[in-house]
């Protein structure tokens, strides 16, 4: 009875661990995916994108696929709205929640990405032709 216990718990961790890992496999972490291709990653963390809002360059009529990813505690979102390229905005990030979307600029300028919530977050994107 007590040996058929201890085999019932070590064949459900072994099914639970088998469970993850297939998790893992068909449905990798997006930090995995993010910088394959011609990809971009921005991790929202910090009060920061990348820790830096780095600049973002990109080619008019060149869509670049953006992945943003909330690693912090607090809520953000990403927003970007002018005239001259596509607008995106991801709505509120909670913890761990990341959005994908493409970069799409119609004219070469100097536009603008930001966080709603965070006046700190906020950085630039150069679209060149
Ligand atoms: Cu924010």
């Amino acid at each position: 009875m007590r040996n058929n216990i201890i085999a019932a718990v070590v064949i459900s961790f072994i099914i639970v661990g088998a469970m993850w890992g297939i998790g893992n496999l068909l449905n990798p972490p997006p930090q995995d995916n993010a910088n394959r291709g011609n990809g971009i990653l921005l991790v929202a963390e910090n009060n920061a994108f990348n820790e830096t809002n780095p600049d973002i360059s990109i080619k008019v009529n060149d869509p670049k696929e953006i992945t943003i990813l909330n690693k912090d505690f607090v809520r953000h979102d990403f927003i970007v709205n002018q005239t001259g390229i596509t607008g995106i905005n991801t709505s509120i990030l909670f913890s761990d929640q990341h959005f994908k979307a493409y970069l799409v600029a119609q004219q070469p300028g100097v536009y603008e990405y930001f966080c709603d919530l965070h006046p700190t977050m906020r950085g630039k994107i150069v679209a060149t032709a």
